[in-house]
């Protein structure tokens, strides 16, 4: 059997140690403090956060780290350990949509979102340091955005985080919403990328211990609890190592088809498709009526596999789910057509080696599958897929067990 490789995880003392050492390196003085905000999975409801639906996002135990000191005038100095760029320069009086390129711009985006709604957010000095694997479909932008937004919110007392009781749930969830929908905004608009609402919902409003529930039309969120050891269970995470990315393409190619589906349907948004068969009827035909009355089936389902997943937990009974994952999976490979040969390879080999159910994670086009597993067969599940790779020919995935973490804070 081929040894599986494992993603590597910090705790929390060493991600600060880290940023702070980064930044002491950098910029010559200690940062005034740290933050951190997860990256997430999400457990299911792929593709509905913008078409107003259902999802159910954990948040991970993997980080970013933000370390971080206020300066006197505008200027914003940026460094990343993940980044050979060195130290970047921004003037955020000059911060506008399109004028800062790369990770810089999910960095000086928070910082011109939090301007841009009023607060008084002037220059500073920060280091960032991840152990969230970049471009694997679990929200390494969310979660660089979501440090930085809680720690310019203690950097300039803003009092939207709030805190992180003891018991991993966050203190002031309203305030988490508007921190939450300034870094989509920085997200969508300087950086680029038409994403939804989730990720950065999930960094910021999840608790631990819990999947959050994110109702995406209202932005209201129920913590479900999920204690899956309780039942032996655990949730693997291949991370397949095919890299996606969501600036442009074809994620704001499937947008833009929900968008078109919801003005034929004459609907707000897909959430709004009461009658499912009917919608599709009225779809087809047509040069692309057919696709998109795919995408319109996988939006529709998806969302009322979010309630069902929900209602299996919230009654004990969580093996219930995995015939859900399965359904959503194959719903994303033929409806929507987001899924990849890599993808594939890591579901279907999982659900052989005995995982109750699989499906890939995110955004898709490459990133993450997920697999629910008997605790006891996380090891055979996880050599499984490494094998299945390397008889493939494909790069070595790197896995994860993942458990609901703290958010942001
Ligand atoms: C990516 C996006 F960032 C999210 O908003 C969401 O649409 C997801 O893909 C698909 O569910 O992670």
């Amino acid at each position: 059997m081929t040894t599986p490789a494992w993603s590597d995880v910090w705790d929390r003392a060493e991600g600060d140690a880290r940023a702070r050492d980064l930044f002491a390196r950098t910029f010559g003085t200690a940062p005034q403090g740290v933050r951190s905000a997860p990256g997430r999975v999400n457990l299911i409801g792929e593709h509905t956060d913008y078409n107003d639906g259902l999802a159910l996002p954990i948040a991970l135990p993997h980080r970013t780290y933000a370390a971080v000191a206020r300066r006197d005038d505008d200027l914003v100095r940026l460094v990343s350990a993940q980044e050979p760029t060195g130290v970047r320069e921004v003037r955020l009086a000059d911060a506008a949509p399109g004028t800062v390129s790369g990770w810089a711009s999910y960095v000086v985006g928070v910082a011109w979102a939090l301007r841009e709604a009023g607060h008084d957010v002037g220059g500073f000095d920060v280091a960032i340091d991840s152990c969230v694997p970049f471009g694997a479909g679990l929200s390494s932008s969310a979660a660089l955005e979501a440090s930085v937004a809680v720690a310019l919110d203690a950097l300039h007392g803003l009092g939207l985080a709030g805190e992180v009781d003891p018991a991993g749930a966050p203190t002031d969830d309203a305030g988490r919403a508007v921190l939450a929908t300034l870094c989509v905004r920085a997200e969508n608009e300087m950086a680029g990328a038409p994403t939804g609402g989730m990720d950065q919902a999930a960094s910021l409003r999840a608790r631990a211990g819990h999947a959050l529930l994110l109702d995406c039309r209202d932005g209201r969120v129920r913590h479900v609890p999920l204690d899956l050891a309780a039942h032996g269970l655990a949730l693997l995470v291949v991370d397949t190592r095919a890299e996606h990315a969501h600036v442009g393409g074809e994620y704001a190619q499937r947008r833009a088809a929900c968008d078109e589906a919801a003005r034929r349907l004459g609907v707000a948004s897909l959430r709004d498709v009461v009658d499912g068969p009917a919608a599709l009827d009225a779809l087809t035909g047509g040069p692309d009526g057919d696709v998109l009355a795919r995408r319109v089936r996988h939006v529709v389902t998806e969302i009322a596999r979010v309630t069902a997943f929900v209602d299996a937990l919230d009654a004990g009974d969580v093996r219930a789910v995995a015939p859900l994952m399965d359904a959503s999976h194959t719903s994303l490979r033929d409806d929507y057509e987001v899924s990849c040969r890599e993808l594939d390879v890591a579901v279907d080999a999982a659900r052989r080696a005995g995982a109750l159910g699989a499906r890939m994670t995110g955004g898709g086009f490459g990133g993450s599958a997920i697999a629910l597993v008997r605790a006891g067969d996380v090891a055979r599940v996880a050599g499984a897929v490494a094998a299945a790779f390397a008889g493939q020919h494909l790069a070595p995935p790197a896995l994860t067990v993942a458990v609901a973490g703290p958010p942001a804070g």
